[in-house]
């Protein structure tokens, strides 16, 4: 059997959880919310397992962005295939928040991210490119419009994630 991890992380009620929910067979959360950090904020973690072909899973590690979660990433580096912010097109002012967050994700791992953008309600996707630039991202392709209520669409979204994985694997052997 092969595990991989998947960090799954964003601002608060950015939509970690729900996106984990629509895609995994199985949840694991914390039966009580956690307070941590300098936002007060209370958090639920979770981990939901994902079947993509017989023997093989994807763990999505449901962690909040707070830097108090530090110590939880470096665990799961270990095995990861990459990682998914998820970002609230409706909740612009987590830009900062958002930004630091890759960054410091970035400094822990060179393994893939995507960042999710949640909520469009069918408007349109200028918004995808403009977040790309807000956040200093280079690639097209690492900005993801996403219903993170919808299978199909949490799914490519993940696919994204994967193929950005693919890629540079075939950079690294070329
Ligand atoms: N309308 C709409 N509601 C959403 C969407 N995604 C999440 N929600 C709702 O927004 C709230 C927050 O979503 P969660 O998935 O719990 O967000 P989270 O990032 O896990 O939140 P925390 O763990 O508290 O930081 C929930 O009440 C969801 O039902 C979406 O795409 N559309
Ligand atoms: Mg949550």
């Amino acid at each position: 059997m092969k595990l991989m991890n998947v960090i799954v992380t964003g601002p608060p009620s950015s939509g970690k959880s729900m996106f984990i929910k629509t895609l995994s067979e199985h949840v694991f959360h914390t039966p009580e919310q956690i307070a941590v950090g300098k936002s007060g904020h209370a958090y639920t973690i979770e981990f939901g397992r994902m079947s993509v072909r017989p023997g093989f899973f994807l763990y999505l590690a449901g962690l909040p962005g707070d830097e108090s979660f530090q110590f939880v990433w470096e665990r799961l580096v270990d095995g990861l295939l990459g990682f998914v912010v998820i970002f609230d097109a409706k909740s612009r002012a987590h830009m900062d928040e958002t930004k630091s967050l890759i960054k410091r994700l970035k400094n822990l791992t060179d393994t893939p991210f995507v960042v999710v953008l949640n909520r469009l309600e069918n408007r349109q996707a200028p918004e995808a490119s403009e977040l790309k630039k807000d956040l200093g991202i280079s690639r097209e392709e690492q900005v993801v419009c996403c219903d993170v209520q919808d299978k199909s669409s949490a799914k490519q979204a993940l696919n994204a994630l994967l193929n950005i994985g693919i890629k540079q694997l075939k950079k690294v052997s070329a």
